[in-house]
């Protein structure tokens, strides 16, 4: 890291509002002077925003916002240019023409924002990832919790401690506290998959319509309109799930219905929850009947649709449907659509106690090396042990 210069694009190559470069080392000041003309007569000093153009061969390129600090080797620029491929392309250019070595991953996203970590930290890195395709807030909090160095500074802390002979005992009481967080975690990453079931007409893709508020998926009174599974990613309350609509499942002698009812089976299976939707303006034998035989296969949530019917009212206290725990939903007026996401947060691995802001491991690799820095501690070799600790937080395979 005692190049005379590295720099590069610190956001994602390709058509962007804005791209972001930063250059490091002794050469930075000469390096501006050549590709950088500031607006106004102030020399380039660290400290504060300049404006300015930045210069290809001299002649304008684009107009560029810099920010220059003090760096251990030197100066360190960032610099923002309109985000066409054109032009960052360019700026690459005249930084590799000015012999900018690559920067280091952590120098590339070192924002300042992640204290009492050292660089290099891959789950600082993970997390970054995690923060970048986050679609929902609560998400976003908890990405961003660990990116300001939230699960490595626990995970340091650990490590001090087994350094220091700390009692099994409490180390390991650490370790499941995290342990009993990865769920959360884990869910962060890979998104609960939430299916749609029922039979056909009982209201499924309307319902999934107004739990993503567009219409996503084709409605019509005809029995059998859906066929395939649509996925679209789904934010309940704060939190990110995966959201299937699926066929309506009855024996049916169309081959293409019967494909998607296989389909809609395969869903089922596969889901985290099962949302299963009984029509109580429909045939309730059935139903109830096929409720029945997708008890246990994933978390079932019962609902009983079109709640907004004077005749689906009327049936709502038949025993049936009331053994089977359902909550009446309309996907048409909305009606019991927050009781429905308040079920499925419950439902899932976020109904649990943790929150967003405690430390939990959200990658299966970080499980792993929890789960094997445990089991060191349980056989008594605590060098093992922080050695797990240690390639968790340098991203090495177990
Ligand atoms: N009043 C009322 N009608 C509804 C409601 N939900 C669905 N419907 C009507 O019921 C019919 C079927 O709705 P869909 O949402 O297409 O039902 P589906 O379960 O997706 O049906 P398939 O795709 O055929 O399995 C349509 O005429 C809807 O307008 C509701 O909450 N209230
Ligand atoms: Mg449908």
């Amino acid at each position: 890291m005692t190049g005379e210069l590295r720099g590069g694009r610190i956001t994602g190559r390709g058509e962007a509002g804005i791209a972001v470069f930063r250059i490091r080392g002794r050469a930075v000041p000469d390096v501006l002077r050549r590709i950088f003309a500031p607006r106004g007569p102030a020399p380039l000093e660290p400290g504060g925003l300049r404006i300015g153009r930045i210069l290809d061969g001299g002649a304008p390129l684009d107009e560029a916002v810099l920010r220059i600090r003090r760096a251990p080797d030197g100066w360190e620029a960032d610099f923002a240019t309109h985000g066409s491929l054109y032009v960052a392309d360019r700026v690459e250019a005249l930084l590799r023409a000015e012999g900018a070595a690559p920067l280091a991953e952590d120098e590339a996203w070192d924002l300042g924002g992640a204290s009492g970590v050292e660089p290099g930290d891959l789950l600082v890195a993970d997390a970054r990832a995690g923060l970048l395709s986050a679609s929902a807030w609560q998400q976003a909090a908890f990405f961003l919790e660990a990116q300001g160095g939230g699960l490595s500074r626990a995970v340091h802390a650990l490590e001090r401690s087994i350094a220091a002979g700390a009692p099994a005992a409490r180390l390991i009481a650490r370790l499941e506290a995290l342990e009993e967080r990865a769920a959360f975690g884990l869910a962060m990453s890979e998104p609960p998959v939430v299916v749609l079931a029922g039979a056909p007409n009982s209201g499924k893709s309307t319902l999934f319509n107004a739990l993503l508020r567009e219409s996503r998926a084709i409605v019509s009174p005809e029995p059998g309109t859906t066929r395939d599974v649509v996925a679209e990613a789904f934010t309940c309350a704060g939190f990110p799930m995966r959201l299937q609509d699926s066929a309506g499942v009855r024996a049916s002698s169309d081959p293409v219905e019967r494909l998607g009812v296989e389909r809609a089976r395969e869903a089922i299976v596969a889901a985290d929850i099962v949302v299963l939707l009984i029509d109580p303006t429909g045939d309730l034998e059935s139903q109830v009947t096929f409720a029945d035989s997708i008890q246990g296969r994933a978390r079932r949530i019962v609902v009983s649709s079109k709640a907004d019917r004077a005749d689906a009212a009327a049936r709502a206290s038949d025993p049936r449907l009331r053994a089977l725990g359902a909550t009446a939903v309309s996907g048409l007026s909305g009606d019991g659509i927050a009781e429905l996401e308040s079920l499925l947060v419950r439902g899932s691995p976020f109904g649990g106690a943790a929150g967003p802001r405690q430390p939990a491991p959200f990658l299966r690799r970080h499980v792993e090396h929890v789960a094997e820095c445990r089991a060191a501690l349980l056989r008594g070799n605590s060098a093992a042990a922080a050695g797990a600790l240690a390639r968790l937080r340098r991203g090495e395979a177990t």
